[in-house]
Parts: C-alpha cells; structure tokens; sequence
C-alpha cells in the first residue's frame, strides 16, 4: 500500500466517507487511490470554497465529519472562509492539504508557499506528515481533533513523496472520548438560581440546539419559567411543529438588547454571552445587561446533553410537559413579490424533513416567523459570518441526507460568492431548491453604513453596495450550470414554483427579484412591521424603535 491508499483506509474506517475535492499534481496519488477504496465517495467542487463550505454541511448533517482534498497553500487560502465559518460553528471537518514532495520545496516553485500558517487561522489541529509510515497514524490524530468537542477544523499536510510512498498501514481510530457532563455542584448552584424566580433566560448555541437537549431546555424552562433564546446565527437548529420554539437572538444589537433587558441571570450552554457583531460609535458591544449575572452550564467542550438533562432531573423537571410549537402554515400569498410574500411563499409550502441552508441576508427577516409552525425540520446558517457559504452549505446537506429536501436561501451578493456550487449540484444531482433572492444591491450594507455613522456617503460610496449595472440573470447562470432555473414574477408563480421544485428530483433555481428592504425608512419602520406580524409585542417595538433612534 501506498500512503494515499492507507490514508483513505484510515479515514473510512473511521466513518469519514465523504470528501470534497479540488485536487492538482501534488494530490493525485489521492486520486489516483480513490479507486482502491470505493468507500470513499469523493465529490468534486469547482472550487476550493465550495469544497470546504460542503464540508460544512455535511458534517452539520451527517454526525460525523467530512475531509476535504486541496491544493497546496493557495487552494486552502481560497477555501478559507468557509473553513473560518465551520470554525465559528464547532463543526468538524478534516482537510488534505497536498504539498511538494519533501525534497522539492528547497527550490521555492511557484505553488511554495507556508501552508501551516494558512492553516492555523482556521484549525485547531496542523500537522505536516513526513513519513509514508506515519501518515495513517497522523491522519488518525487529526480525526480525534476533529471530532472535538467542540467540533474543530483539523489540517493534515500531505507531501506528495509522502503520499506515493510504499510501506503506508491503516491504523484503527478510538471512538472519541465521552466529554464530561456538567459538576454535580455547577448544577445545584444553577438549580438555586432558577429556583430563586428572578428573570432568567438560558441562552442555547451550538449543539444544545438539537431536539434532545431542546426538550430537556424547554422542561427546565416550563418547570421554573425561564426563557429560552438561542445563539443568533446556530449551526443547526432544528425546529418545526411539535419541537419547542426557542427565540435566537437578533443581529441587529438594540433588538438583542431588548430581548435580554431585564435579566438577572443569564445560564450559558454551549454558547457564548452575547455581543454586538460590529462595534458602533456610542454603542455597547457587550449586550448582557448590567446586573445581569452570567452562568455557564456546559461549555462547548462539554457534554450538553447530560448536563441539561442532569439539571432537568435536579429541578424535578423531567415529567413536566415542555412547551411544543403549534402546527401552523401562512397562506399562500398573492399578488407581486416581495421579500415578505417570498417568505411567506416559503412557509405555505416548506416540506417535512426539509434542510434550510439560510443565506438570505436581508430578505430573509420573516423566514423565521413564516416558517415557525411549519413541520418538523432543521436551519442551518451562516455561524462565522463570511458570506458565500449557503450554496456550499446546501450541497454538502444534500450529499449528506439525499433523502431529504434541501432549501438554499439565498441572496444575490452571497450567491456570487460561490455561484459555482450549482455546478456541483446538477453533477451529483442533488436535492436543493435554491431561490434566489435578487435585489439587485449590498442592501445590508446600506443600513451599517447609516449605523457606523457614514451617513453622508455619495455616489462613489453608495456605487461600492450596488449590484445592478449589469444586472446579475441568475436563471441563464443556473441554466449554464446545468440546473433547471426559472424565475418567477408573483407570490403566486413562486409558490408553485417551489412546489414542483421539491416534488422533482434534482437540483432547481428560482429567482426572485424584489425590492431591497433594508432602506432607511423602512429600517425605521422594523420594529413596528414585527409588531404587526406577531413577532414583537407593541411596547417592545416601542423600546426598540427608542433604542434605534434614540
Ligand atoms: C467573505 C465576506 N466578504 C464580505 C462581507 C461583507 N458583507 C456583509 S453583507 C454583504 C452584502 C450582502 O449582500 P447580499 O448577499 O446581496 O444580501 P442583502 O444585504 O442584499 O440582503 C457583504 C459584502 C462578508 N460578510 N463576508
């Protein structure tokens, strides 16, 4: 056996099955081997961004970690974003970074680069393997750092002597260690407080956001009435009718504020206390409210689940009936598109099972209300905040769960980002129904730039957020890709179209160009339209409206 041959034995046999490629000439003993181990199924990216997002979602779906296959420094370097964005959201993945054989890159060709030092922005777990004996065995290393918790990027360097060297063996992984539940005194600590009856929210990210650690939250929270948030961007949040309904924080700071404003005591699980994204001029950036004290259940490194369900038990929670979200669709809207109807459209039709990857941006503020009571399934959205990670993101779900709908939510400026994933959609003709939500501009930055206080930004300014000049015709590049597109140009079109996106196999587009929303004027009228909608009481909106616009 070569390297590469026993590299790919090790990963399958330790359930990494699946890996996103973009391979060159120092990867193709990598290649090369993948036929003498058909386990392996290897999906090829068009690019190093798509690859690594894929990964992403893979992981965030299968449960056990995806491995990537790239070229060198600059083919990492240009998946980067999405290794930073899986970094973000604990998810597990395992990279192959080929690199010249060990005694080439004295001469500094030019694909020499410091692949490590790429690397380590990203992972937590960097190794350059040196021997063909060793590689197995390093390659099992990087498995058990990727496996966390918390789930971690992990980088294994792979030379290409090191790869087509003789004399490599597989070597068996260990099944990841049990992580540690929560002490028996953190839990009675946090036990009295919830018992105490002062205003209490547990602030759920990462892991605790899945059905198991949700009900035994959402017991915690009947038994004692504490609230239930989670983090504002979740990794995987599964949600639907029947599944507890848990409030994510919002993004916009002066909402998160309101939401948390009256705590008096915050308990962490694996997530973090709450700041502001960005930092604005005479804003706070630490958003827990003052005298507000923060208690962490379970870290990230934790077991979640035990922990939970450990102060479930303390509390004598486990038989109380947890609050379950109600079966609930919006009708199927008319009448011209807009973001609202769009996402309304979406709601009426969103199928059981289905896998959200949430890249809409601005378009997408009413997803989550339109979308509450629909039947069970999960979201998944963008945890580091790099835009360009829902396609990749859906194709990697898709690959992970072919039985299940994949939805890519996408908006225009995000999707160019990796546009290129569509093509790796049709090639493996996955399930994903991408819609397109094209309003033409940055809008999102429209509003930061009001916020940061640029407020008199010219033409030149405004020209930089702008997307139209030439318009984007998402329905020719999804037809170029290889994927049925169409656009459709009511709420009514669109519904159906949806409908015969999911019912058909294969991958679909629909675009829909709307209006932006986020202008200044209707920013100002946000709080008050999530009033309307149910989504914020009246005097909450009041308080925020006040917190925006003091
Ligand atoms: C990798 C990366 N580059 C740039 C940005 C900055 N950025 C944040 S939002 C945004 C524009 C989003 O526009 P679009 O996806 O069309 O959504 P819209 O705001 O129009 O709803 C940009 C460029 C980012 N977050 N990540």
């Amino acid at each position: 056996m070569n390297g590469a041959q026993a590299l790919l034995r090790t990963l399958v046999d330790a359930g990494v099955t699946t890996c996103f490629t973009n391979p060159g000439t120092s990867e193709m003993h990598f290649v090369a081997a993948l036929d003498s181990v058909p386990e392996m199924r290897a999906v090829l990216a068009a690019f190093e961004g798509v690859a690594t997002g894929a990964a992403d979602g893979y992981s965030r779906m299968a449960g056990s970690p995806a491995a990537t296959l790239l070229h060198l420094g600059p083919g990492l370097g240009n998946g980067l974003a999405n290794l930073h964005n899986a970094r973000k959201g604990k998810v597990p993945i395992i990279n192959i970074v080929g690199d010249h054989a060990t005694y080439h890159t004295k001469y500094d060709t030019p694909l020499q680069s410091d692949i490590e030092t790429v690397a380590r922005n990203v992972s937590s777990w960097v190794r350059t393997s040196s021997r063909t004996e060793d590689l197995a065995r390093d390659a099992v290393e990087a498995i058990t750092a990727s496996f966390g918790p918390p789930g971690q990027v992990a980088t294994l360097i792979l030379p290409a002597d090191v790869s087509w060297g003789e004399g490599g063996e597989p070597v068996r992984a260990q099944p990841p260690p049990s992580p540690p539940a929560a002490s028996a005194e953190v839990v009675e600590e946090i036990a009295r407080t919830l018992r105490g009856g002062q205003a209490s929210a547990i602030l759920l990210g990462g892991r605790a956001l899945r059905e198991g650690p949700l009900l035994a939250a959402a017991r915690i929270a009947a038994a004692t009435g504490a609230k239930l948030l989670a983090e504002v961007f979740p990794t995987r949040l599964e949600r639907g009718a029947g599944l507890p309904p848990v409030e994510r924080l919002a993004y916009i700071p002066e909402f998160a504020s309101v939401q948390l404003s009256g705590l008096k005591h915050l308990i962490l699980v694996d997530a973090k206390a709450p700041v502001s994204f960005f930092a604005y001029p005479g804003k706070k950036s630490y958003l827990v409210p003052d005298g507000c004290e923060v208690h962490e259940l379970a870290a990230a490194s934790a077991d979640v689940l035990a922990s939970l369900e450990a102060l479930m038990d303390v509390l004598g929670a486990a038989g109380v009936e947890p609050e379950r979200q109600e079966a609930a669709r919006p009708e199927r809207p008319s009448g011209p598109l807009t973001a609202e109807t769009a996402c309304q459209a979406i709601g009426a039709v969103l199928p059981e099972g289905a896998i959200v990857s949430d890249e809409a941006v601005t378009s997408g503020a009413t997803l989550p209300v339109n979308t509450a009571g629909a039947p069970r399934h999960d979201w998944l959205t963008l945890t580091g905040g790099a835009i360009g990670q829902g396609l990749p993101v859906a194709v990697g779900a898709a690959v992970a769960c072919p039985d299940r709908p994949v939805l890519a939510l996408e908006a225009d400026g995000s999707s160019l980002y990796t546009i290129q994933s569509l093509w790796t959609m049709a090639r493996e003709q996955l399930n994903v129904t991408v819609v397109i939500f094209n309003n033409r501009s940055y809008a999102i930055l429209n509003m930061e730039l009001a916020r940061v206080g640029a407020r008199a930004a010219g033409p030149h300014a405004k020209a930089q957020l702008d997307l139209s000049q030439p318009d984007v015709d998402f329905v020719s590049i999804g037809k170029s890709f290889g994927v049925q597109s169409s656009r459709a140009d009511t709420a009514e079109q669109l519904t159906d179209a949806l409908e015969r996106a999911i019912a058909e196999p294969g991958p679909h587009l629909i675009e829909v160009l709307i209006p932006t929303t986020f202008t200044p004027a209707r920013l100002r009228a946000m709080p008050y339209a999530l009033s309307a909608l149910g989504k914020l009481p009246r005097p909450i909106a009041s308080a925020v409206k006040r917190r925006l616009y003091p």
